[in-house]
């Protein structure tokens, strides 16, 4: 990789470029999600690569969905894998979550060498790979879950991803939050909380909005979850894309 001197106007996003390219060196991630990281990186483009003030929101709402949940689940693809290993394991430690890796295109090698991955960043249980439960109306891979993670979850971090399963995740009753930089994007649209920011930003952020509010009283988390607004987040993430600046 060549070094990008942190002067660079575009330093950051080129850094996260290339850890995709080198997840896919490793069998991490898709070729797929080469393309997938271009969709995204052309929003953050127009959201001027910050989070903006109702991603924020939408962060402290995730991470309080996740404090009142029962069994919340972090589902990780080959982009998250490459792009936030140490971040998620750090996320499912603040809230108590596991981690189930679940692949649009998977195949038995990348699911052990994210997993394996995710174990060099610390996780001690990573779920995905006994896959004896599925999702039903989904007709491809993604069905696979664990019994007992995604299966028996009540809120799911799906971050990334095409919009059919968040939608069936949906119709099972779970909670979900999704993490995508398109707010138009059919996930985003069917999500529980949206949060509309680059996935390198989105994790570490609602890490910290955990351990900020890990002292509250459920009754405070359940006012940050009920006073969310996922319409307003959206249409706010939209109006920064489309005119520009934060509300
Ligand atoms: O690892 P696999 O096999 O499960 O495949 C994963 C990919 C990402 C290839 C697959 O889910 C896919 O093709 O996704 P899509 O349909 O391209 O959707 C990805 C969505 O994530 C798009 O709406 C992008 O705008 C958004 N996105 C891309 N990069 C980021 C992002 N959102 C947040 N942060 C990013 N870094």
């Amino acid at each position: 990789m060549t070094d990008v001197p942190e002067s660079h106007p575009r330093h950051d996003s080129l850094v996260t470029r290339h850890r995709i390219e080198e997840g896919v060196e490793r069998g991490i991630t898709s070729r797929q999600g080469l393309i997938a990281q271009g969709r995204g990186e052309a929003f953050d483009y127009l959201l001027g690569e910050q989070t903006i003030s109702s991603a924020d929101a939408a962060e402290r709402a995730a991470a309080a969905q996740f404090l009142v949940a029962d069994h919340p689940v972090v589902s990780v693809n080959g982009n998250v894998a490459a792009l936030v290993p140490g971040e998620v394991v750090e996320l499912a430690d603040a809230t108590g979550a596991d981690l189930e890796v679940n692949l649009f295109n998977r195949t038995e090698e990348r699911m052990e060498a994210i997993a394996d991955h995710l174990r060099e960043h610390g996780a001690t249980e990573v779920k995905g790979l006994t896959a004896d439960a599925t999702v039903p109306g989904l007709d491809h891979e993604r069905a696979k879950v664990d019994s007992d993670g995604i299966a028996a979850a009540d809120v799911v971090l799906v971050p990334l991803e095409d919009g059919d399963r968040a939608e069936a995740l949906g119709a099972l009753d779970k909670t979900e939050v999704v993490i995508d930089l398109n707010p138009l994007s059919r996930s985003a649209q069917a999500a529980t909380v949206p949060v509309v920011d680059n996935v390198v930003r989105a994790v570490p952020a609602i890490t910290e909005h955990a351990r900020d509010l890990a002292g509250a009283d459920r009754e405070t988390l359940e006012t940050i979850v009920a006073e969310f607004d996922a319409d307003e987040a959206l249409a706010a993430a939209e109006r920064a894309i489309r005119e520009g600046g934060d509300d």
